[in-house]
Protein backbone atom coordinates (compact mmCIF):
# COMPACT_ATOMS: atom_id res chain seq x y z
CA UNK A 1 0.00 0.00 0.00
CA UNK A 2 0.77 3.52 -0.15
CA UNK A 3 3.82 5.12 2.37
CA UNK A 4 1.69 6.52 5.54
CA UNK A 5 2.41 10.14 7.36
CA UNK A 6 2.11 11.77 10.81
CA UNK A 7 -0.03 14.99 9.89
CA UNK A 8 0.46 17.21 13.21
CA UNK A 9 -1.78 20.05 13.85
CA UNK A 10 -0.01 22.61 16.08
CA UNK A 11 -1.04 25.70 17.50
CA UNK A 12 -3.32 27.67 20.49
CA UNK A 13 -6.50 25.98 22.64
CA UNK A 14 -9.31 26.90 20.81
CA UNK A 15 -7.44 27.76 17.30
CA UNK A 16 -9.38 25.03 15.23
CA UNK A 17 -6.68 22.06 15.35
CA UNK A 18 -9.58 19.65 16.33
CA UNK A 19 -12.26 21.29 13.88
CA UNK A 20 -9.46 20.59 10.39
CA UNK A 21 -8.38 17.47 12.02
CA UNK A 22 -12.09 15.75 11.91
CA UNK A 23 -13.01 17.35 8.70
CA UNK A 24 -9.77 16.25 7.50
CA UNK A 25 -9.66 12.96 8.27
CA UNK A 26 -13.20 12.68 6.86
CA UNK A 27 -11.63 13.33 3.70
CA UNK A 28 -9.43 10.95 3.76
CA UNK A 29 -12.00 8.12 4.89
CA UNK A 30 -13.84 8.86 1.76
CA UNK A 31 -11.13 8.30 -0.13
CA UNK A 32 -10.65 5.10 1.34
CA UNK A 33 -7.29 6.31 3.52
CA UNK A 34 -6.66 4.62 6.61
CA UNK A 35 -6.81 6.83 8.87
CA UNK A 36 -6.74 7.41 13.06
CA UNK A 37 -6.66 10.40 14.90
CA UNK A 38 -4.26 11.32 17.95
CA UNK A 39 -5.61 13.96 20.52
CA UNK A 40 -6.38 15.31 23.37
CA UNK A 41 -9.43 13.37 24.23
CA UNK A 42 -8.51 9.76 24.13
CA UNK A 43 -4.53 10.24 24.58
CA UNK A 44 -4.55 12.55 28.29
CA UNK A 45 -7.60 10.70 29.62
CA UNK A 46 -5.82 7.10 28.98
CA UNK A 47 -1.77 6.61 28.19
CA UNK A 48 -1.12 10.15 29.51
CA UNK A 49 -3.58 10.21 32.00
CA UNK A 50 -0.18 10.84 34.73
CA UNK A 51 0.64 13.80 32.82
CA UNK A 52 -0.26 17.38 33.26
CA UNK A 53 0.99 21.01 31.67
CA UNK A 54 4.54 21.68 33.23
CA UNK A 55 7.10 21.93 30.52
CA UNK A 56 8.21 18.51 31.43
CA UNK A 57 5.07 16.93 31.52
CA UNK A 58 4.60 18.21 27.77
CA UNK A 59 7.54 17.04 26.56
CA UNK A 60 6.89 13.56 27.98
CA UNK A 61 3.34 14.20 26.74
CA UNK A 62 4.29 14.79 23.29
CA UNK A 63 7.18 12.18 23.18
CA UNK A 64 4.91 9.29 24.20
CA UNK A 65 2.47 10.30 20.90
CA UNK A 66 5.33 10.54 18.80
CA UNK A 67 6.67 7.01 19.77
CA UNK A 68 2.53 5.45 19.41
CA UNK A 69 2.36 7.50 15.61
CA UNK A 70 5.32 6.19 14.96
CA UNK A 71 3.45 2.25 15.42
CA UNK A 72 0.64 3.54 13.55
CA UNK A 73 2.87 4.28 10.73
CA UNK A 74 4.28 0.97 10.83
CA UNK A 75 0.83 -0.62 10.36
CA UNK A 76 0.39 2.01 7.52
CA UNK A 77 -2.27 4.17 9.00
CA UNK A 78 -2.25 7.56 8.38
CA UNK A 79 -1.99 9.35 11.82
CA UNK A 80 -3.94 12.64 12.12
CA UNK A 81 -2.26 14.51 15.79
CA UNK A 82 -4.11 17.55 17.56
CA UNK A 83 -2.07 18.41 20.17
CA UNK A 84 -0.64 22.36 21.22
CA UNK A 85 2.85 20.95 21.11
CA UNK A 86 4.27 24.71 22.03
CA UNK A 87 7.85 24.44 21.95
CA UNK A 88 10.19 24.30 18.83
CA UNK A 89 12.55 21.54 20.49
CA UNK A 90 10.03 18.84 21.48
CA UNK A 91 8.42 19.50 18.31
CA UNK A 92 11.94 18.77 16.37
CA UNK A 93 12.04 15.66 18.67
CA UNK A 94 8.48 14.56 17.14
CA UNK A 95 10.21 14.73 13.88
CA UNK A 96 12.93 12.90 14.62
CA UNK A 97 11.05 10.14 16.57
CA UNK A 98 8.50 9.71 13.54
CA UNK A 99 10.87 10.75 10.96
CA UNK A 100 11.19 13.88 9.09
CA UNK A 101 10.03 12.37 5.95
CA UNK A 102 7.02 11.07 7.33
CA UNK A 103 5.97 14.37 9.28
CA UNK A 104 3.83 16.91 8.12
CA UNK A 105 3.76 19.97 10.40
CA UNK A 106 0.03 21.95 10.41
CA UNK A 107 0.63 25.23 12.20
CA UNK A 108 -2.81 26.69 12.40
CA UNK A 109 -2.13 30.01 13.24
CA UNK A 110 -5.00 31.19 14.69
CA UNK A 111 -4.17 34.63 16.73
CA UNK A 112 -4.18 34.51 20.66
CA UNK A 113 -6.61 37.45 20.69
CA UNK A 114 -9.18 35.68 18.39
CA UNK A 115 -8.94 32.55 20.69
CA UNK A 116 -9.34 34.43 23.50
CA UNK A 117 -12.74 36.10 21.96
CA UNK A 118 -13.98 32.46 21.02
CA UNK A 119 -13.09 30.58 24.41
CA UNK A 120 -15.35 27.69 22.98
CA UNK A 121 -14.39 25.92 26.77
CA UNK A 122 -14.16 29.19 29.11
CA UNK A 123 -10.50 28.05 29.76
CA UNK A 124 -9.12 31.85 28.52
CA UNK A 125 -11.00 32.93 31.73
CA UNK A 126 -9.64 30.51 34.01
CA UNK A 127 -6.42 31.10 33.14
CA UNK A 128 -7.35 34.71 33.13
CA UNK A 129 -8.08 34.19 36.86
CA UNK A 130 -5.76 31.93 37.74
CA UNK A 131 -7.98 29.22 38.23
CA UNK A 132 -5.83 27.43 35.61
CA UNK A 133 -1.87 27.95 35.78
CA UNK A 134 0.79 27.49 33.01
CA UNK A 135 -1.98 27.84 29.89
CA UNK A 136 -0.31 27.82 27.18
CA UNK A 137 -0.61 32.02 25.26
CA UNK A 138 -1.32 32.64 29.02
CA UNK A 139 1.07 32.45 31.22
CA UNK A 140 3.04 29.66 29.48
CA UNK A 141 4.82 30.09 25.93
CA UNK A 142 3.63 29.30 22.65
CA UNK A 143 6.37 29.27 19.95
CA UNK A 144 5.54 29.72 16.42
CA UNK A 145 6.87 27.03 13.64
CA UNK A 146 9.26 29.11 11.85
CA UNK A 147 9.35 27.11 8.29
CA UNK A 148 5.64 24.55 8.66
CA UNK A 149 4.67 22.48 5.87
CA UNK A 150 1.26 24.52 5.76
CA UNK A 151 0.17 26.97 7.64
CA UNK A 152 -3.95 27.53 8.18
CA UNK A 153 -4.87 31.03 9.08
CA UNK A 154 -8.27 30.37 10.06
CA UNK A 155 -9.39 33.89 10.21
CA UNK A 156 -8.78 34.55 6.60
CA UNK A 157 -8.99 31.52 5.02
CA UNK A 158 -12.09 29.95 4.67
CA UNK A 159 -12.70 26.31 6.48
CA UNK A 160 -13.71 24.14 3.16
CA UNK A 161 -10.71 26.12 1.47
CA UNK A 162 -8.14 25.34 4.16
CA UNK A 163 -9.37 21.56 4.34
CA UNK A 164 -8.62 21.36 1.03
CA UNK A 165 -5.28 22.80 0.47
CA UNK A 166 -4.43 19.95 3.55
CA UNK A 167 -5.91 17.03 1.78
CA UNK A 168 -4.27 18.19 -1.40
CA UNK A 169 -1.00 18.32 0.24
CA UNK A 170 -1.37 14.94 1.79
CA UNK A 171 -2.75 13.16 -1.56
CA UNK A 172 0.45 14.54 -3.13
CA UNK A 173 2.65 13.17 -0.06
CA UNK A 174 1.15 9.74 -0.43
CA UNK A 175 1.30 9.10 -3.86
CA UNK A 176 -2.28 8.96 -4.59
C1 LIG B 1 -2.98 24.35 27.70
C2 LIG B 1 -4.63 23.04 28.63
C3 LIG B 1 -4.15 23.34 29.91
C4 LIG B 1 -3.03 24.20 30.03
C5 LIG B 1 -5.85 22.03 30.15
N1 LIG B 1 -2.46 24.66 28.89
O1 LIG B 1 -8.68 23.37 24.12
P1 LIG B 1 -8.54 22.06 24.78
O2 LIG B 1 -8.30 22.23 26.34
O3 LIG B 1 -9.51 21.01 24.54
O4 LIG B 1 -7.10 21.59 24.44
C6 LIG B 1 -6.16 21.93 25.44
C7 LIG B 1 -5.50 20.65 25.87
C8 LIG B 1 -3.98 20.75 25.58
O5 LIG B 1 -3.38 19.51 25.70
P2 LIG B 1 -2.19 19.06 24.74
O6 LIG B 1 -1.88 17.65 25.06
O7 LIG B 1 -2.53 19.40 23.34
O8 LIG B 1 -1.01 20.06 25.21
S1 LIG B 1 0.55 19.93 24.95
O9 LIG B 1 0.74 19.66 23.51
O10 LIG B 1 1.11 21.25 25.33
O11 LIG B 1 1.09 18.85 25.79
C9 LIG B 1 -6.94 22.44 26.64
C10 LIG B 1 -6.54 21.55 27.78
O12 LIG B 1 -5.72 20.49 27.25
N2 LIG B 1 -5.69 22.22 28.81
N3 LIG B 1 -4.92 22.70 30.84
N4 LIG B 1 -2.51 24.54 31.21
N5 LIG B 1 -4.06 23.55 27.53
Amino acid sequence: GHNSLVVWFTGLSGSGKSTLANQVEKKLFEKGIKTFSLDGDNIRSGLNRDLGFSPEEREENLRRIAEVAKLFIKAGTVVIASFISPLKKDRDRLKEIVGVENFVEVFVNTSLEECERRDVKGLYKKARSGEIKNFTGIDAPYENPIDPELKINTEEENLEDAIKRIVLHLQDKLKI
